[in-house]
Parts: structure tokens; sequence; C-alpha cells
């Protein structure tokens, strides 16, 4: 089922120029870039993204590191997408994160492992919604889906 997911190349990648590697994996694989904007994040923002976190000891921190400079947000949008960029970006702890994922490859420390991705259908849908204004999401044809996904039935 094709669906949308958001992405958030955090501000660890931005300042480390990971921006168009991290972005280059997604493409590759197929995934179509449905949104794409450079952000930078406000208190606000911050605390309504990671909402469900509030409570844990790690949001002050949290909060500051993701408005600590800009990010770049992407809605990605392809088969079962939401499930193939969870498992393309690895685990939370990059001590954990399977090697061939982004954190797995680039990261080394939880507090800055360069990316955000939705978990779930509902908050894929809630996130999007959060970071983009329907008029931002933009729906377009590839030729090059032919190859990727297939002929059109
Ligand atoms: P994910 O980003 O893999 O969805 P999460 O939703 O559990 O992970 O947490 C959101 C972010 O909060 C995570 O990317 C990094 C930070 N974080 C999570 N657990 C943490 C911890 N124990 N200490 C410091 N930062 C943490
Ligand atoms: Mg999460």
């Amino acid at each position: 089922m094709t669906e949308r997911t958001l992405v958030l190349v955090k501000p660890d990648a931005v300042q480390r120029l990971l921006v168009g590697r991290i972005l280059g994996r997604f493409e590759e694989r197929g995934l179509k870039i449905v949104g794409l904007k450079l952000v930078q994040v406000d208190r606000d923002l911050a605390e309504r993204h990671y909402a469900v976190h509030r409570d844990r000891p790690f949001f002050p921190g949290l909060v500051a590191f993701i408005t600590s400079g800009p990010l770049v947000a992407a809605a990605l949008e392809g088969p079962g997408a939401i499930a193939m960029v969870r498992a393309m970006v690895g685990a939370t702890r990059p001590p954990e994160a399977a090697p061939g994922t982004i954190r797995g490859d680039l990261a080394i420390e939880t507090g800055q492992n360069l990316i955000h991705a939705s978990d779930a259908p509902e908050t894929a849908i809630a996130e999007l919604a959060l970071w983009f204004r329907p008029e931002e999401l933009v729906a377009y044809g590839r030729d090059l889906d032919r190859w990727l996904v297939g002929p059109s039935t």
C-alpha cells in the first residue's frame, strides 16, 4: 500500500554535511520526495513534535538539540514507506543500530542520531500535518516508476 511518512534530517546531519547522503539513500531506494524544506524549528514546534516524550528526563535536551540549528523536513512516499524508512533509519540508540542503517553507519550517540522518522500510520499522518501544509505536499508522476514499482495495471 502506498504510504507517506515524515523524515527529519536533524541539525547534527545538517552540520555534518550529511543531508544529501541521507536523502540520497531514500531516493536510491525508490521512495518519492513529495515534500521538502529547511526549517529552523522553534520551541513550540519542537515540543509539539516530541509531545509523546514530554515527561521523559531527556526531553529538555531533546528540544534544545532539535532547535539548535536548521533541519530538513521531508515527506517520502512509496509502498510500505513508513516501516521501510524506519528500517533504513535503524535503532534509536546508534550502538544498537545495525550496520547498513543510517544510524548504524553514520551515528554514534543517541542524542545525536541524525534522523527522525514516523513510527506508525497514525503518527505519520499527524506528523506530516504538523510539518507540512497540504499545498506543500506535491503529487506527481515519475517515468522511472515503471522500472521501480513495475508496470501500472
Ligand atoms: P526514535 O527517534 O528512534 O523514534 P524515540 O521516539 O524513542 O526514538 O525518541 C526520540 C528521540 O529522543 C531519539 O531519536 C533520541 C532522543 N532519545 C530517546 N531516548 C533517549 C535517551 N534515553 N537519552 C537521550 N535521548 C534520547
Ligand atoms: Mg520516535
